[in-house]
């Protein structure tokens, strides 16, 4: 079972578009779980496409066709994950976005779509969602999180500017605040002020199942 991941993993890395999603249809058809597919081929696949690409051995086209057939697998996925949705009352509402600056979307959609099977309402800004759109969504949906994704170093810090927004308009403590992306770590969370982190979307929906009841405390 194991050398699937391996032949995902390798097609994608080596940017065979067809063959990336003829192998995902085939674990599908196998059982192997859309998480595990994330997990052990897809996501490590990406890194290494990234770390290519910072080599020098790859260029933005490249990063851009193996973005394509990522998101071209979540469509086939997306739908096992949301059949395993949790509740039909929500047990939240979520708010989620990529900040400003920055054009990543594909991590942020997986913990988008996580959330939903978790039971969470959400609401998907897209990508380069400026402060005011996250703070006027989020007012008008009654949201409780906010959520946020930058996978640049230079985009991150737009994630406090939200939080900067919230304290100015005097409801801070209105929504719980959760970041996440490749160079988000838990200092930085704390250091901007954000209620949770989580390193990938399985944590995603923990953090927030446990920012929600906090919340629901206050
Ligand atoms: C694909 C990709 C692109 C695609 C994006 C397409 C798309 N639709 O998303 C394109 C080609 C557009 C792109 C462009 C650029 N990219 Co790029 N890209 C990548 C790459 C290879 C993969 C990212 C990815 O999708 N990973 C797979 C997903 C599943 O993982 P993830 O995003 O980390 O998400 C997981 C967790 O982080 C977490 N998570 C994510 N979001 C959230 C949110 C919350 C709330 C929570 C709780 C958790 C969470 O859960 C997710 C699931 O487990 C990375 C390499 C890398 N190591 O990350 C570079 C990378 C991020 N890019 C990089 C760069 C430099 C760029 C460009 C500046 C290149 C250029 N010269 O133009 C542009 C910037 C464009 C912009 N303004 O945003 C650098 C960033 C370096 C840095 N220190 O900032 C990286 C690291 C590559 C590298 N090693 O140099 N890129």
């Amino acid at each position: 079972m194991s050398d699937i991941f391996e032949e995902i993993r390798k097609s994608l890395v080596e940017l065979e578009y067809d063959k990336v999603i003829e192998l995902v249809k085939k674990a599908l058809d196998q059982n192997i779980h859309p998480l595990d597919i994330i997990d052990k081929a897809l996501s490590p696949a990406m890194r290494e496409v990234g770390d290519l690409f910072e080599k020098g051995e790859y260029f933005l086209a490249e990063l851009v066709t193996a973005a394509e057939a990522f998101k071209e697998c979540m469509e086939l996925m997306k739908p096992i994950l949301l059949k395993e949705k949790a509740s039909l009352k929500p047990i939240g509402v979520v708010v989620i976005g990529t900040v400003e600056g920055d054009l990543h979307d594909i991590g942020k959609s997986i913990v988008a779509t996580m959330l939903e099977a978790g039971g969470f309402q959400v609401h998907d800004l897209g990508v380069d969602v400026p402060a005011e759109k996250f703070v006027e969504k989020a007012l008008e949906v009654n949201a409780d999180i906010i959520a946020m994704s930058a996978l640049l170093t230079t985009t991150m810090l737009n994630m406090k500017k939200v939080i900067d927004l919230l304290k100015e308009k005097g409801i801070r403590d209105k929504f719980k605040v959760l970041i996440g992306g490749a160079p988000i770590t838990e200092e930085f969370a704390k250091e901007i002020g954000a209620d949770g982190y989580a390193e990938d979307a399985v944590k995603a929906v923990e953090v927030a199942k446990k920012l929600v009841e906090e919340l629901r405390k206050q």
